[in-house]
């Protein structure tokens, strides 16, 4: 075992990364170390094997796998690996994120990618699904995601106002 993050976020292409930092940034929020790493199913097939084959051994808890278009990375790490795969789906520019979203959620039953919303939402919420997870088994995790969700409805006023 070796000492890694307990979360690692991957993605298919720098281009995703503008949209995976979401969910960078809001573990950052939580104090959750990670790792970011670049690894495409189709580009880089070897690299994919070789990191979701090891990655519970090196110390990872849980996966978040951001991808767009033919999105096989999510589901392709998630048959590799025994840890929980986030799969978020990247908008994409030829169908909106269609394509992102369905080639992600429509896993065949028997290896599970719990599938988030098309772009940022779904980073930021990978994001904080994984802190769940993690919450289970640390208190302090668990206290920094309480303090989160208190801030975020504290942040939400109760009546509408006119000329923000
Ligand atoms: C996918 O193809 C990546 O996840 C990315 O969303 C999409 C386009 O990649 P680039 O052509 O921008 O590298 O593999």
């Amino acid at each position: 075992m070796t000492d890694r993050p307990p979360v690692a976020i991957i993605m298919g292409s720098q281009s995703d990364w503008e949209t995976m930092k979401n969910a960078a940034d809001t573990l950052e929020a939580l104090e959750i170390p990670y790792e970011a790493r670049i690894i495409s199913a189709h580009r880089t097939p070897d690299r994919m094997v070789s990191f979701a084959k090891n990655a519970r051994d090196e110390g990872f808890k849980v996966i978040i796998a951001g991808a767009g278009g033919a999105a096989h990375l999510p589901g392709m790490t998630a048959a590799l690996t025994p840890l929980p795969v986030f799969g978020v789906p990247v908008q994409s520019k030829a169908m909106s994120g269609q394509d992102s979203l369905l080639s992600i959620v429509q896993m065949p039953g028997g290896i599970p990618v719990g599938t988030l919303a098309i772009g940022k939402a779904g980073a930021i919420n990978a994001a904080l699904l994984a802190a769940a997870v993690l919450a289970l088994s640390d208190e302090d995790i668990a206290e920094r995601l309480d303090e989160y969700r208190e801030r975020q409805s504290a942040s939400i006023a109760e009546y509408p106002m006119d000329n923000l």
